[in-house]
């Protein structure tokens, strides 16, 4: 456990890379998690990846993940705006927690994307650098991982 960062996915980004590909890219979330995997294993980790759309197991999986993990990666999708049960269970987690959004949620036009509650629990959050955002995020908790005694 302590080897494995948890990459956790909020409703709807089971379907990246099916629309709206010049706000999200055609990157799909199969291949998210092959970058996950490949940025972790180059630090001898490992990646426990999931997506839900409901917010109940989203609450279970961090409660589960909130001692003994590396750390762990979310983008909360539109749980990021209301899903104050996944906000409480982040704040129980030991470990940093990176948020990241694929779009730069400050520059779309919905205004209410930007007011992401999550925040508030996150050690950091990633918006903007597409797929990439999730591989920076990995990389981040590795290396606090490594510079441990
Ligand atoms: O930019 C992100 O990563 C988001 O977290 C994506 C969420 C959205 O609610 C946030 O505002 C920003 C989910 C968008 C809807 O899911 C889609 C999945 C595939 C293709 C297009 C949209």
């Amino acid at each position: 456990m302590a080897g494995t960062i948890l990459v956790l996915n909020g409703p709807n980004l089971n379907l990246l890379g099916t629309r709206e590909p010049d706000i999200y890219g055609h990157a799909t979330l199969a291949d998210v998690e092959a970058l996950c995997r490949a940025e972790a294993e180059g630090f001898g980790l490992s990646v426990d990846f999931r997506q839900t759309n409901a917010e109940h197991e989203m609450v279970e999986w961090i409660q589960q993940g909130r001692c003994g993990l590396a750390g762990i990666v979310i983008n909360p999708a539109a749980f990021s705006y209301a899903a104050y049960p996944v906000l409480d269970a982040l704040k129980l987690v030991e470990g940093p927690v990176v948020e990241v959004h694929i779009s730069n949620i400050h520059r779309r036009d919905e205004a209410w994307r930007k007011d992401t509650i999550m925040t508030a629990a996150a050690t950091g959050v990633i918006s903007g650098l597409g797929i990439a955002g999730y591989g920076l995020a990995v990389r981040y908790i590795a290396e606090l991982v490594r510079s441990r005694p």
